[in-house]
This record gives C-alpha cells, structure tokens and sequence, in this order.
C-alpha cells in the first residue's frame, strides 16, 4: 500500500513516527527556504512541510510537481497547533504515482466557479471538491439506511429487468431500442413487475435501481436516467398503509443524512428532521387553496411545477414542508390505480417543499377492472399480457410507491439541479462522460 493513514486518521499516538500518506497535491506555496504543500485525500487535507536545507533535491522535486499530482510520502508526524489538523508531516521520502498535466481544465479549490457544463465535462476532477463529493456521501448514507429500514419491515430486495417488452407509465415518453428482430423499451419503472410478484407469495418487495425517461425538456429536476426506491406490498386494505411505509422510510433517510454531520458541514446546510406523520391533504382540497390563489388548475388537471411550488409555498404557511396529496382524480393516475367510486382514485403522491418526491397507489388486483381501465387508457390489453397472466391465478390486494432519489436529495440538501445528485447525469443533450 502507498498510504498507512488518511489526514483524518492521525490521532497523537502518531506524532514523532513515521506515517505514510497519498493523494492530490491541491496546493504548493514554496517561500524559498521552506515550501507547504497541501495534501488532499478522501477524508480531507493535510500539510507536508519541505525545509530546503535538510533534502534540497527532495525539496525541489516535490515543489517543481504539478497541482493535481498523485504522490506517496513517507515522513514524520509533528505535532504544531499553527496547523489546521494539529499536525505536519515532514516528508523523508516521496514516490510520483502520477503526474497531472497542466493546466487543469477546472481547478479544485479555486474561488470561482466554472460553468456547469464545465464542472460536470470533467466530472472527476469537480468529484475532487469536498463539497461535491459531500453529496455522494450522504447519498450512499441515505441507501444504506433504507435498506436498513426496509428489511427490518420484512421487505426483501428485487432486481428487475430494464430491457422490457411494454411501457409501464404512457408512451411519449419511453425510450425504444431494437431488441434483435423486435422493438423494446427501457425501463420507465418496475411497475409491471413489482406487481407481478406479489402473485409469487413474496409479498413485500424493494427495488433500488435506475430508470430511463424520455423527457424532451431540459428542467433542473429532470433525468432522463435516474434512481429510485420502488416497493410492492400485498394485503393492504388501502393506500394509507403504503403512506405509512413511504413516511417512514423517509423520515429514517432524513434523519441518517442529518447525522452525516462532516458532510453537512462541509456543504453548509442544516437539516431539521421532519415530524412524523406527515400531512395528508386530498387532491380537491388542493384545487381549491390553489385557486383561491389565482392559479389556472381545473379540477382533474396534474398539478403543474408552478402550482406544485405554489402548493409548497401555501403549505409551508402552515408550518409543514412535507405533505401527501390523496384521493387524486381517476383520469389523471395510470391505468393501474385503484379507483375510489367512479371520479376519484387511491393514488397519491408525496412532495416536499414544493416538489413531487414520490408517488403511488393502492392497485386494482381485479383483472377484468384492470383490462377495462387500459382501454379507457387507451392501451391494449393484448401488449401487456404477461403482466395481465399474474392477475388470472390469485392476486391479492396490493399497492406500492416510486421515490426518486435524486429529488429527494435536491431537497434534503436544498441544491437547485438535480444534476449535482448523480454521478453522471443523463440529459436532453448530455451523453458523456
Ligand atoms: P412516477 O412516474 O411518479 O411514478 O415516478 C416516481 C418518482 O420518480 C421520480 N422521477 C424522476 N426523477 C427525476 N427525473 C425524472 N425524469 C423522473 N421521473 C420520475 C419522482 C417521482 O415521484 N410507477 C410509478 C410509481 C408507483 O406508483 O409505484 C411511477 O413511476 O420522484
């Protein structure tokens, strides 16, 4: 190994020996007789200190390297308050392990910021901001606890596929591929199969996956591939009891992302726990509290990004940043939500401060019901009979929710595009990297 510590694993029992370290080289101020070098590594920076006159080829080797260089050094640990870790290094030995060419397409800690098309070009090198990689840290945090949360609820994790042979949401906006000689299309969701399964007696199931929209538009809070939490649960009597999952699990994702305390730092934010439960207000409820705000929504309309912002606005007025919308109208749910009489349905959806974070329903278990909604849907019952099979043998009442990720993170961490979320967005013009 090039590397026996990280910065922020030097503790007193280190000073005076000699400790080995690796990483960038994100700084050099070389005074003449004396050089600070600083050191970056995953966990934060570190100062090696070069005196000219105890190893001058040493001295002007390490000074004369490029910002951005990968180098292991060897040398002793000395304790001195004046640094910001309470500790130097004062290197003995040194090895280039590669050597960045300059200049660099977008610095690392410079004052201004590139262009975003910049920064996300050269994604590797922005991954090099500590405040950039904060996010990916709490991201792996927030997954690890819903994992945790979910299996301790008796759910088990699923993989479905994402080549498919139907569109589970609507058609305009589903990629299509050639699929040898037939046509197929990424996947939008696992919706056909998440309900597929609770035919099999794996009656609550999770998918953490990614999922392929063809959204024309260019917005701050679309991908065209992006990650969600999926589940199924079976035996339900009604939505309320997906709700309840949803809060919770939402809720254990909040509160491990405000534990994340270096993270949130870094990043300069503050993150408040929500209280549990969480509002419900039922979809005619909103109508009205948006028009009485001149907002041009008609009744069995989606809710528009500027009604939904406006909504948030009205809500936060009463003191709540998270809130489920119920009981929406039937005609503006998928084919496979469960009706409630003849206008309304028991699909929901679930936003916070002003942006749809996740969505669902309880689920008609009943095939006949089922064909009839696709043709009031106008879909033909003949493209998805796979999915209408699991229906014929014994399908127990069932719903579940889709909860986007990356949305979920844009308003946890307050980041205004959704492209910061992900590694390596998927846009209406990005491709690469
Ligand atoms: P829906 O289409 O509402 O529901 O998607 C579920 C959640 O996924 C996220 N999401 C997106 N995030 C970023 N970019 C996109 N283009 C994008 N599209 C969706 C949102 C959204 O709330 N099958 C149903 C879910 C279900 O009923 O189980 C579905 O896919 O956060």
């Amino acid at each position: 190994m090039y590397r026996s510590h990280y910065s922020k694993d030097v503790t007193k029992k280190d000073y005076d020996k000699s400790i080995m370290v690796a990483g960038w080289i994100e700084d050099i101020r070389n005074i003449g007789s004396i050089a600070f070098i600083i050191l970056r590594d995953k966990k934060g920076t570190l100062q090696l200190t070069v005196l000219k006159k105890e190893n001058p080829e040493l001295f002007e080797k390490l000074t004369s390297l490029s910002r951005e260089s990968v180098v292991s050094i060897k040398g002793i640990c000395k304790e001195n308050e004046k640094v910001r870790n309470g500790y130097e290094i004062l290197p003995k030995t040194f090895e280039v392990l590669s050597v960045a060419k300059a200049p660099l397409p977008l610095g690392v800690v410079d004052k201004v910021e590139a262009d975003f098309d910049t920064r996300l070009d050269n994604r590797f090198i922005d991954l090099r901001k500590q405040r950039n990689r904060a996010i990916f840290t709490i991201r792996n945090a927030v997954f690890a606890v819903a994992h945790e949360y979910l299996q301790s609820q008796g759910f088990i994790e699923v993989h479905t596929p994402k080549i498919t042979a139907s569109s589970s949401e609507g058609g305009t906006d589903v990629f299509r591929l050639k699929y040898f000689e037939k046509e197929a299309f990424l996947a939008q969701s696992p919706q056909l199969y998440k309900q597929s399964l609770m035919a099999t007696g794996l009656d609550r199931v999770y998918e953490i996956a990614w999922y392929f929209r063809a959204e024309e538009h260019n917005t701050r809070r679309h991908l065209n591939e992006s990650t969600a939490v999926d589940l199924e649960m079976a035996f339900i009597s009604d939505e309320e009891e997906v709700m309840n999952v949803l809060e919770n699990l939402v809720h254990a994702m909040w509160k491990r992302a405000s534990e994340c305390k270096n993270e949130i730092r870094v990043l300069g934010k503050k993150i408040i726990v929500p209280k549990l439960p969480f509002t419900r207000i039922v979809y005619d409820k909103v109508v009205n509290k948006l028009q009485e705000r001149n907002s041009s929504i008609q009744w069995g309309q989606d809710l528009r990004t500027d009604d939904e912002r406006l909504l948030g606005d009205i809500m936060k007025e009463h003191g709540t940043e998270f809130y489920f919308i119920t009981k929406y109208p039937l005609e503006s749910k998928p084919f496979y939500t469960m009706p409630e009489g003849d206008k309304y349905s028991r699909g929901f959806d679930l936003a916070c401060k002003g942006v749809e974070i996740a969505s669902g329903s309880q689920r008609i278990h009943e095939v006949k019901l089922l064909e009839e909604r696709m043709k009031v849907c106008n879909l033909s019952p003949k493209d998805f009979e796979s999915y209408l099979n699991a229906f014929r043998y014994g399908m127990p009442p069932h719903g579940g929710f889709g909860f986007g990720i990356e949305r979920f993170l844009m308003e946890l961490l307050d980041i205004k595009n959704i492209r910061e979320c992900i590694l390596f967005p998927r846009d209406r013009t990005r491709l690469t990297p």
